[in-house]
């Protein structure tokens, strides 16, 4: 459909537009990316005046993965959460700041298609400091009868049968970026009208890399063909430049908009610190992967594509690796070389 108005779509009218996308979707899809819409607005909102209200530091409190809770994750979980179980499209959720599954048990969601699996405010260490954090989430068409609560394996699906996924990120501008399976689309909150516009059509990853996003100060930890790749990223050319820049924020969210921008690679590998690496495969590795390939890239473990391995926990973390394809290969044959 050609865009009569003379300014860029918004979210809901792209929404509407690629409806024929949404596989079998009656309009709940529709609603469930829509509800990320409204909650990463509220979220958006309070992180912009964390500084200016009794919400920035820590709950004292950890969350399942034994890390610090930030006020702003205990906010962000809550917000994403309440708008989702509101919106009566949603049967069940998994979060980051959930031990386990959460089963939305009332008439109207159980009878829903799909399930989310999220992380709420992913990078909040960064809060304080003012740094870029977001949100990823996952959207699955749930395997158990609907009309019945949901049940473990509606979550433990591999990375492959998710229907839709995205982030948020919340930097200079606050970006909603997500993907159905028919490309990568981004679009940026104008907060003076309250809505999310186009901006980032089509995002492909440039074919060359320019940065590598990779803890260094883990090196010692760090698997043989890690290191290799490393110091291949910083060999000095004959003319005197180097293969790649180094970037890396302590946000995954922050990290991978920058390098499916403008190219490059996101690593977390597995080292004694981290025996299976740090991420985690549902809501953190599985929707980034997803919209990696969406974008031309690639996410592997460092040997499997991302998106086949069959999840064992809810919470399981893994080795990862994601970017510009090229890039990726070239790390995955220096691993298999050493
Ligand atoms: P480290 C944030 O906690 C996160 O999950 C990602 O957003 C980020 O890339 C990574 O962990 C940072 O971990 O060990 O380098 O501080």
């Amino acid at each position: 459909m050609k865009n009569h108005i003379d300014r860029p779509i918004t979210l809901g009218e792209f929404i509407i537009e690629n409806q024929k996308d949404f596989e079998y979707a009656q309009g709940e899809l529709t609603a469930l990316l829509s509800s990320f819409r409204l909650a990463g607005k509220m979220v958006n909102q309070a992180i912009n005046r964390a500084g200016l209200s009794n919400i920035i530091g820590k709950t004292g409190n950890e969350n399942v993965q034994g890390e610090h809770q930030a006020k702003l994750d205990v906010m962000a979980n809550e917000v994403f959460i309440n708008t989702l179980r509101n919106r009566g499209v949603v049967s069940g959720i998994v979060s980051e700041e959930e031990e386990d599954f959460i089963s939305f048990d009332n008439e109207i969601n159980d009878s829903s298609k799909y399930v989310v699996l999220m992380d709420p405010l992913d990078g909040s260490s960064n809060i304080d400091a003012n740094i870029t954090v977001g949100t990823i989430f996952s959207i699955y068409r749930r395997v158990s009868k609907p009309g019945t609560p949901v049940k473990r394996e509606d979550f433990l699906q591999a990375g492959t049968k998710q229907v839709a996924a995205g982030y948020l990120t919340y930097g200079s501008s606050t970006i909603l970026v997500y993907t159905t399976g028919s490309g990568v689309n981004g679009f940026t909150f104008d907060p003076g009208i309250g809505s999310f516009f186009l901006s980032h059509k089509d995002i492909r990853f440039p074919n060359a890399g320019y940065t590598y996003s990779i803890n260094e100060g883990n090196y010692g930890h760090f698997p043989k063909g890690i290191k290799k790749f490393i110091k291949w990223a910083q060999r000095i050319e004959k003319n005197g430049t180097r293969p790649l820049t180094a970037r890396y924020t302590g946000s995954l969210v922050a990290d991978i908009h920058r390098n499916m921008l403008f190219g490059g690679i996101y690593l977390y590998p597995q080292g004694t610190s981290a025996p299976n690496g740090k991420l985690r495969l549902l809501y953190e590795a599985n929707p980034i992967a997803f919209l990696t390939e969406q974008a031309g890239g690639k996410a592997s473990d460092g040997i499997n594509r991302i998106m086949e391995i069959v999840p064992k926990d809810i919470h399981q973390r893994v080795p990862f690796l994601c970017g510009t394809k090229s890039l990726v290969e070239l790390v995955e044959k220096f691993i298999k070389e050493v």
